[in-house]
């Protein structure tokens, strides 16, 4: 991951989000940012030191970058249902730009980390649970209307996501967490084109010589098994299984 570039204690003025800043809160009163990252992503603001909560005392964050933009408050953010409860308190925009408006100068040390992020689906249905299960810049929706691999690859383009990834530890501990009881979940790990030769189809990521959790004995390839489910239980791991199989499945969305 990127470093966060740092504006330090500069008096507002406009920046545009790659990936992350960090400003630091400003010593003067009345400094105003205006802050745009990619125009199909949303900004989310964390408090890397101080108080998101406390911070509104001395700034205002506004979805958008107008002179009418809403103000955006701590406590009215929506929960996705299944987002991790450790994460920080945070401010999500609903589009591209934002603004900060510093009322007066913090009493304490206050830094915001800004972060290019996914939006995170509410609506698509009671058959689907969404949430920030890893992280607050990224979605993850599981569906439990069991389809084949190729109708749930579909039907994650369809929300503008792609299926599963799992390319480390942490994140598959991370799903895991969210959706635990021994849940079979198809991923975009593949090796249709070419039998062994495994492929993150989501990201185009050769498996190896990446992070790759098999189960025991995984895989088989007994009646041409070639589309890989994610186990979810606790010990749970990757199994090949043919892709006519219907089983649920879990879309991610990464900025
Ligand atoms: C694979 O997953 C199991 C079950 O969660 C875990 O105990 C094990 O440490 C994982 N293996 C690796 C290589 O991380
Ligand atoms: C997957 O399911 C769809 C919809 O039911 C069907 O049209 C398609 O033939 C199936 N594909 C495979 C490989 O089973
Ligand atoms: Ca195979
Ligand atoms: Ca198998």
């Amino acid at each position: 991951m990127e470093m966060p570039s740092s504006l330090l204690a500069i008096c507002g003025g406009r920046v545009f989000v790659e990936n992350a800043i960090v400003i630091e809160a400003p010593v003067h009163e009345n400094c105003h940012w205006n802050i745009q990252t990619q125009e199909d992503r949303i900004l989310v603001i964390t408090a890397l030191s101080g108080n998101l909560k406390e911070a509104q005392e001395f700034l205002t964050i506004h979805d958008g970058s107008g002179k009418d933009s809403p103000i955006l408050i701590v406590e009215n953010q929506k929960i996705h249902e299944r987002s991790r409860k450790d994460l920080p308190e945070a401010v999500y925009t609903t589009q591209s730009t934002a603004s900060i408006r510093f009322k007066k100068a913090p009493t304490s040390n206050l830094q915001l980390k800004i972060q290019k992020a996914v939006d995170c689906p509410f609506n698509l249905g009671g058959e689907s649970q969404c949430g920030r299960v890893v992280d607050e810049i990224t979605c993850y929706c599981a569906t439990f209307t069991r389809r084949n691999h190729s109708s749930q690859t579909t039907y994650c383009y369809n929300n503008n996501m792609k299926l599963l990834t799992l390319e480390t530890y942490e994140k598959e501990q991370a799903i895991k967490t969210a959706w635990t009881g021994g849940i079979y979940f198809w991923t975009s790990l593949t090796d249709a084109q070419q039998e062994g030769e495994y492929i993150w189809e989501s990201t185009n990521t050769n498996l190896y010589p990446g992070y790759a959790n098999w189960s025991r004995s995984q895989p088989t390839n007994v009646d041409d098994e070639d589309c890989i489910v994610f186990y979810s239980a606790m010990s749970g791991r990757l199994y090949d299984s043919p892709c006519s199989n219907i089983n649920d499945a879990i879309c991610q969305a990464i900025p």
